[in-house]
């Protein structure tokens, strides 16, 4: 039964739960109990918590949720306090930045003043969550990689939302708060500066996009391939000669003549992820700020069609 393990397969652990360190860790910021689901064991670890809420912690998941919930009851006068029409509705309900004469002053609550409000939350909420990420990574002694990538996912969400509104002079540039309006917000900005696609940092983003997509399907598919052999287990699997790992990296030498490491395959996937929001920043900062209209762009620079 326990002979052929891996993350669908494996036997999850009933035992008391793992608290974790307790060491040079304030225990008053952590919940006490945890529990344990066979369904969440089945995609991950299945004890739940304990879960440390810090201050920053609190102040991010309280300003997430006054921002969700400015959001949502906009929807709700929207929907005209009709539940029926709310779930009927919802994806094409919006709460819209003000409009291009406010500048960067700050209108009433009506006319793009409670966008306004509901963006100053939502900017909180980000980045105390990037503070969490910081401060739980220093407590267990570990490297800062996930605030570092995390930050750049914030570099492009704040030059959305934030600096290129700014540069523009205008809060009317920032991206609307709703499903489809965000997605009209998109495609108006691709129309209005000539075609994103001649950007030549749109095209460096997806290129780190799809990348990043088959980096993890060719890693995720690897380490699966030989689960059989242990090769999850990294750890015993790194140092020993004809074990799941030698097997993995050979068998992508020998296919492409170059194998990742260990190590390096994280390295792969880290830059792949972060390059994606890192150029994709870079691409609309530049955008109605430097460049108006890519397309006249691309042709100046040779590698689109002259009229
Ligand atoms: C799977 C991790 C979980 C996160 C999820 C998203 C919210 C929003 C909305 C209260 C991969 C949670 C959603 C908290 C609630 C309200 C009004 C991450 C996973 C499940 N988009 N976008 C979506 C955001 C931008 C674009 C979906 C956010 C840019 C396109 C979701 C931002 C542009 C498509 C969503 C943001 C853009 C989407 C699924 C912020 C250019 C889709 C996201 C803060 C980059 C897809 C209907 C997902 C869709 C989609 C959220 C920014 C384009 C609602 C929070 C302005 C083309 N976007 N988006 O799974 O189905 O991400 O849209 O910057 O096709 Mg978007
Ligand atoms: C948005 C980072 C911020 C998010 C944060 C998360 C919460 C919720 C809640 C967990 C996504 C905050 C989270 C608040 C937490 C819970 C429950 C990351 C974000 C901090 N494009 N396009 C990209 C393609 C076209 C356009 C990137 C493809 C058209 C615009 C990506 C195509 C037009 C922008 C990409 C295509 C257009 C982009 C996004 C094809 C529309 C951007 C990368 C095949 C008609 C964005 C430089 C990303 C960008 C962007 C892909 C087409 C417009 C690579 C594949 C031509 C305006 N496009 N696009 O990771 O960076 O986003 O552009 O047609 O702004 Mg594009």
């Amino acid at each position: 039964m326990a002979e052929y393990q891996n993350i669908f397969t494996q036997v999850q652990v009933r035992a008391l739960p793992e608290m974790g360190m307790v060491e040079d860790v304030d225990l008053g910021n952590r919940t006490k109990s945890a529990t344990f689901s066979s369904l969440l064991g089945y995609f991950g670890n299945a004890q739940l918590g304990p879960i440390y809420l810090g201050t920053f912690g609190v102040i991010s998941l309280a300003t997430g949720a006054i921002w969700f919930f400015i959001v949502g009851v906009h929807f709700w006068d929207q929907a005209g306090y009709d539940p029926a029409v709310f779930l009927r509705d919802l994806f094409w309900f919006s709460l819209e930045p003000p409009a291009p004469e406010w500048g960067l002053r700050i209108p009433p609550m009506g006319e793009g003043g409670l966008f306004l409000l509901a963006g100053f939350f939502l900017l909180i909420s980000v980045c105390t969550w990037w503070v969490r990420t910081y401060l739980r990574a220093e407590a267990l002694g570990m490297g800062k990689h996930v605030s570092w990538a995390f930050g750049g996912a914030i570099w492009l969400f704040l030059v959305l939302g934030l600096i290129r509104p700014i540069l523009m002079g205008s809060w009317s540039e920032a991206v609307p708060y709703g499903i489809f309006s965000h997605l009209d917000w998109t495609n108006l900005f691709s129309l209005t500066y000539g075609n994103l696609f001649y950007n030549p940092f749109h095209a460096l983003s997806i290129v780190f996009l799809y990348g990043s997509a088959l980096l993890f399907a060719m890693h995720g598919a690897t380490i699966l391939s030989v689960t059989r052999l242990g090769g999850d287990r990294e750890l015993e699997q790194i140092v020993d000669r004809g074990t799941a790992t030698e097997r993995a990296a050979l068998f992508w030498r020998w296919t492409m003549g170059f194998n990742a490491t260990m190590e390096g395959i994280h390295r792969w996937a880290w830059w792949f992820a972060v390059l994606v929001t890192v150029t994709g920043g870079i691409g609309i900062l530049l955008t109605g700020t430097v460049v108006d209209n890519w397309f006249v762009w691309a042709q100046d620079h040779g590698f689109a069609a002259p009229d």
